[in-house]
């Protein structure tokens, strides 16, 4: 069946303009003024309201094993939720036990999301290595279009890569024409100071921050950034929560290195006091790492998406209940890790990004959709409004407004860190593969109509990059070794 989007405005990364669009068999077929409608189409009557490519969140973790259970929110449920809030594709991760082959843990987690909703596709992490995940990195880049391999440095004795992991990693990337992503903090810091708090007492959610301050998190992002740079690979930090991250980046940035930033909403408007809250079980719900900052990071985090520096928006959607989270009632080391927001990221982005004026309409589709396109290279299928693309696309009520809350949210968690925020700036309309999947309040959302979406390397771009970093510095790769 035909959907047409009539008396809209489009919005896009570039501009806005006035336009219907009309779609069939999963992308987009026609865009222009007065389009006619196929007997049979559904019509949507998009009058007062914007047209923009369908949120992509390129960090959410579903169903995840992970600290001794495993996360509440699985792919089907996570991805209609997605669609509730406008986002139409999430980039998950696939994260090997150490020594776990690569591509087992690959199809392990193929597997689970066959029962998406939404379309998916995920970066690999790498947590160890030797010549087989050499190999496999191979495999996943050739044939299975994974271009992004993921390096934890925090969680250091569970899956945290430490140097020597991601200079091989890294510079097998290089040779593949993959970009590498980073959870920069680092974890042998972390350890030290979990053990140095819980020596003083503290056992509580108050414990966390205290043990991954800032500076243990900048120190990480220049680290990888400088291997990066010397190895001639591009890179992108995940969930940049605090100054010091968005220093790294931006110096980084300035002098050309190829590096790429995303901060997720949350990051955006909460901040540490939370950690604070007398409720043990709200302070525990807001566990995850990097931490929630202390409130003058936030504007940090709002100028790098304003300058630039900060490509990216997403959430992290790692969730945990109640139960799960009270594994720490007695050491805040073991709460597990993760908050919720898969739902909610677009409409806190309006509201505090758009309808402050910190962003154009523009600028809010580049950070939460075309700008996750480009860089895990999607584009244009996914994240514009073109002729061809696939047909994900939100019509989004500026002027509507809704209050987040777990009683109402489709999320599958008992805690939204939102919780009561007032927003404006509401997804009326979700359309995934051209068909209506959420329409005025209701969810349409089919489990398995979710697609893996492959995403190509960067080989050719690449191999101009890696002269140019061979050239700058000739002494450092010998150049027999860089062939
Ligand atoms: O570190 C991550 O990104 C995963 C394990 C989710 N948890 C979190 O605290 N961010
Ligand atoms: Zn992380
Ligand atoms: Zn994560």
């Amino acid at each position: 069946m035909a959907t047409l989007i009539r008396g809209g405005t489009i919005v896009t990364a570039e501009h806005s303009y006035r336009a219907d669009v009309l779609c069939a068999n999963g992308i987009i077929q026609a865009i222009g003024s007065g389009l006619d409608a196929p007997a049979g189409t559904r019509t949507i009557d998009a009058g007062g309201q914007l047209v923009m490519p369908g949120g992509i969140d390129p960090h959410t973790h579903m169903e995840l094993p992970f600290m001794g259970t495993t996360a509440s929110e699985d792919f089907f449920t996570g991805t209609a939720a997605g669609f509730a809030g406008g986002t139409t594709m999430i980039i998950d991760f696939v994260i090997p036990d150490p020594k776990e082959p690569l591509l087992a843990a690959y199809k392990k987690w193929r597997g689970w999301a066959e029962k998406a909703a939404g379309d998916y596709s995920f970066h690999v992490a790498v947590t160890w290595w030797d010549e087989s995940v050499h190999r496999d990195m191979g495999l996943l880049a050739t044939e299975h279009g994974v271009n992004s391999f993921k390096h934890f440095m925090a969680y250091k004795g569970a899956i945290m890569a430490d140097d020597d992991v991601l200079v091989h990693s890294f510079s097998r990337a290089r040779e593949l024409g993959a970009i590498c992503t980073v959870h920069a903090e680092n974890g042998d810091l972390v350890l030290h100071l979990q053990q140095q708090v819980l020596k003083a007492g503290i056992t509580g959610p108050e414990g966390h921050p205290l043990s991954r301050p800032p500076e243990v998190e900048g120190e990480a992002a220049n680290r990888a950034i400088r291997i990066a740079q010397v190895l001639g690979v591009p890179v992108y930090i995940v969930h940049n929560s605090c100054r010091e991250a968005v220093e790294a980046i931006t110096r980084a940035r300035g002098e050309g290195q190829r590096v790429y930033g995303e901060v997720l909403a949350g990051h955006l408007v909460v901040d540490e006091s939370v950690y604070r809250h007398p409720d043990w079980n709200v302070a525990a719900a807001h566990v995850m790492s990097p931490p929630f900052r202390p409130k003058e990071h936030q504007e940090v985090l709002w100028r790098g998406l304003q300058s630039g520096n900060l490509q990216t928006t997403a959430t992290d959607h790692c969730c945990f209940c109640a139960p799960q989270k009270g594994m720490g009632r007695n050491d805040f080391t073991k709460i597990p890790n993760g908050t919720g927001g898969v739902e909610d990221r677009l409409s806190v982005l309006w509201h505090h990004g758009v309808a402050t004026g910190r962003l154009t309409a523009n600028e809010f589709v580049r950070v939460t959709s075309t700008n996750a396109a480009q860089i895990f290279n999607i584009y244009p299928r996914k994240g514009s409004v073109s002729v061809g693309a696939d047909a994900d696309l939100v019509v989004w009520d500026p002027n509507a407004s809704r209050t987040i809350s777990a009683k109402t949210h489709h999320q599958k968690v008992d805690y939204n860190i939102f919780e009561g925020m007032k927003v404006q700036g509401v997804a009326s309309h979700t359309i995934s593969q051209g068909e209506v999947v959420w329409a005025d309040g209701k969810l349409d959302a089919r489990r398995g109509a979710g697609r893996y979406i492959d995403r190509p390397t960067f080989a050719p771009v690449y191999d101009a990059m890696a002269r140019q970093a061979r050239l700058k510095e000739p002494h450092a790769v010998p150049r027999a070794a860089a062939e």
